[in-house]
């Protein structure tokens, strides 16, 4: 367990905010899911970040690259249109670690898919597995590595063959105003599947 990353001053829940809702980020390994989530979190992230092992050996595309990852689960909250508070549950990446999805998707709004354009087909699993197991509304947010290919979000859509509607942004996910911007997204998508009845 550690803590990383938090907003300064904000630690307590605004006097503002009206409702509070559950949103999960889910991805691939090493998609920058926890990335997110420190990024943009007002309070200190709880987080279940273990050394990468020899478990991931032949298993993990970026082994190397990063020398840790999430055996259980991310959570933080943030606060959006002053009104809205959002709880965020990160999951694990590595596939061993997939059947922990259901139970942490339980009660959330919606999923936001982080994706990385160098294994795009990641993403596609990552999308099956959601639908087959949760119906979560989705948006997807492609996280725009260094060196990764840029493609038009019109082409993402296309490859994830996403329902029409589905929201799709991207940026760099260290960054404060761009996984906010990806989180609303989420949400403003799944009050209008919900007919409005969540309200943000
Ligand atoms: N350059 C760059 N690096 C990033 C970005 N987002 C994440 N990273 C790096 O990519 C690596 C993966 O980030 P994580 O946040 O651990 O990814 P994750 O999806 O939580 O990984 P797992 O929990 O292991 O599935 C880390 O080394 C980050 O520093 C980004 O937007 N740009
Ligand atoms: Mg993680």
């Amino acid at each position: 367990m550690g803590s990383t990353g938090s907003e300064p001053g904000a630690v307590h829940l605004a006097p503002t905010v009206e409702r509070s809702v559950k949103v999960l980020v889910v991805g691939a390994y090493g998609v920058g899911k926890t990335t997110l989530i420190g990024a943009v979190s007002e309070i200190p992230v709880l987080s279940t970040e273990e050394t990468v092992t020899t478990a991931s050996v032949g298993v993990d595309p970026r082994r190397g690259e990063k020398s840790t990852t999430t055996v259980a689960m991310d959570f933080g909250r943030v606060t959006v249109g002053g009104s809205t508070a959002l709880y965020l549950f990160g999951t694990p990446g590595q596939k061993r670690f997939w059947d922990l999805w259901v139970g942490l998707a339980d009660g959330a709004v919606g999923a936001l898919v982080v994706v990385d354009t160098r294994r795009l087909e990641d993403g596609f699993e990552v999308l099956d597995q959601l639908e087959e197991h949760t119906h979560l509304p989705v948006a997807v947010v492609v996280n725009e590595f260094p060196g990764a290919p840029r493609h038009e979000l019109e082409a993402v859509r296309t490859a994830l063959d996403l329902p029409p509607g589905t929201p799709v942004v991207s940026g760099d996910l260290r960054g404060r105003r761009q996984a906010v911007e990806a989180l609303k997204a989420l949400v403003a998508h799944a009050v209008r599947r919900a007919g409005g009845s969540v309200a943000a």
